[in-house]
């Protein structure tokens, strides 16, 4: 067994978490638009899950809220004035922009980037390709942040590659490792890249109802930027129906982790050629298909069972870690059990968390992290203050419990304190890190 690992790296949720129903596609944005939030419970949820998949051998590390509300945006759009008053501007004459630009969204690292491991790129680096995240404009101010977070966390030009986002156009619409997977024997081996994307060429059928955010483009732009090797890389279009559904992106549907692919049987449009591409190249893989009849496409966008992450920890045990709302349905209870109990089945267990904040805005386990298969010598050369031990934890939830609020409605997004306490937070958390002047408020 290589020393090689995948290593978790969540996003810390940010000051500002609140329900502003800005994802269109995304049903339980939607369902909670306006609602009250609970920031402090979101992060604090959050940790919890980081902590316990620490405490089980893995390596996890953590990536940095961003600046919220992003008043450079506001700027650029016209707002002018003091902070305060391009905030109160901005609540009067645009509060959609205001809520967009207060979004906690880049919590969901699983939209951060494309990962690819050295072991699959010809020049033996890993790469990263933030995630342009065209498609939405609170998403679409992510990557520049992103791509900032990305390389202080991961410096070392020796080991990793940064590449620009995608040119953010609709055409080219990218929403990073969410729409990625990699099958592999040992996460050392060179690995399958399968890519899922929503809209394809102008003859393949699109969604009817909502936005397909990722590109067939995007996918194959991805693929020769990180130098993989074409035969090893599959391009499979998400069902329109499952799209129109509430998928809205791959993780919502399917998880992989090592040889097995755990995925929806309505997840694809072509759901024999991905399987038979994963077996040809992978013969040891087991792709389980969970048909409509035992989980609707439905209950798996309401529960997020495919949203769990599918982990292995270092005695090679596979866990299943999902969100509680999956415990709470009893037809996915029922599934989940049901696996566990077949004898050829790879998965040792399953652990059940609360994240019931990030949940409410479609944010399950799988996407609040983003996965970083790591040689060890790329693990050496990560910035050491990320990795998430008994100390960072406790750190991290007094500063929480410090800065954030436990209540926040859309009216409180023009307040000129909570932009300041977000500073405030934020400032410390980067010393904390180490991560250098990250922020606009900071250059
Ligand atoms: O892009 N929700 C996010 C959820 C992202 C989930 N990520 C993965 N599946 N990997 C989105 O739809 C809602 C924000 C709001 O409505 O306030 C939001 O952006």
């Amino acid at each position: 067994m290589s020393a090689t690992v995948e290593a978790n790296f969540d996003g810390l949720v940010g000051p500002t978490h609140n329900y502003a129903g800005l994802a269109y596609g995304n049903l339980a944005s939607a369902r909670h638009a306006e609602t009250p939030s609970n920031p402090r419970e979101a992060a604090l949820q959050g940790l919890i899950k980081m902590k316990a998949l620490a405490d089980l051998g893995l390596a996890q590390g953590v990536l940095p809220p961003h600046e919220r509300p992003h008043l450079p945006t506001l700027r650029r759009l016209g707002f002018s004035g003091t902070d305060a008053e391009v905030l109160f501007k901005a609540s009067l004459e645009a509060p959609d922009l205001l809520a967009a630009m207060a979004s906690a969204s880049p919590m969901w690292t699983a939209n951060a980037a494309t990962v690819s491991p050295s072991a699959d790129c010809a020049d033996g680096k890993l790469h990263f390709t933030p995630a342009n995240l065209a498609t939405h404009l609170h998403r679409a101010i992510e990557p520049e942040t992103t791509a900032r977070a990305l390389k202080a966390t991961f410096p070392d030009p020796r080991h990793f590659v940064h590449h620009d986002p995608l040119p953010a156009t609709p055409g080219l619409g990218d929403e990073g490792a969410a729409n990625h997977t990699r099958l592999c024997t040992d996460y050392g081996a060179p690995g399958l890249e399968l890519f899922v994307y929503g809209r394809g060429a102008e003859n393949e059928p699109r969604p009817q109802k909502f936005p397909a955010r990722q590109t067939r483009a995007a996918c194959e732009a991805l693929a020769r930027l990180h130098r993989l090797d074409p035969v090893r890389c599959h391009f499979a279009q998400q069902a329109p129906q499952a799209i129109d559904a509430g998928v809205f992106h791959n993780d919502v549907i399917a998880v992989g982790n090592r040889d097995l692919l755990l995925c929806h049987e309505r997840a694809y449009t072509d759901p024999r050629a991905l399987k038979d591409w994963v077996l040809r190249h992978l013969p040891s893989a087991r792709v389980i298909e969970i048909a409509e009849d035992e989980v609707s496409l439905a209950e798996a966008v309401s529960s997020y069972l495919f949203n769990g992450q599918l982990v292995s920890a270092p005695d090679g045990a596979m866990w299943l870690i999902v969100a509680q709302e999956c415990q709470e349905h009893p037809r996915v209870w029922a599934c989940i059990q049901r696996l566990l109990a077949d004898p050829l089945n790879p998965i040792a267990g399953v652990k059940v968390f609360d994240l019931r904040q990030s949940m409410r805005n479609g944010g399950g386990p799988a996407c609040l992290r983003l996965r970083v298969v790591l040689t060890e010598a790329e693990r050496a050369a990560v910035n050491p203050r990320v990795w998430l031990d008994g100390a960072l934890y406790a750190r991290l939830h007094a500063w929480v419990c410090r800065h954030y609020r436990d209540r926040l409605v859309p009216a409180d997004l023009a307040d000129p304190r909570l932009l300041e306490e977000s500073r405030a937070a934020l400032d410390e958390l980067t010393q904390m890190l180490n991560l250098g002047s990250l922020y606009d408020f900071q250059r």
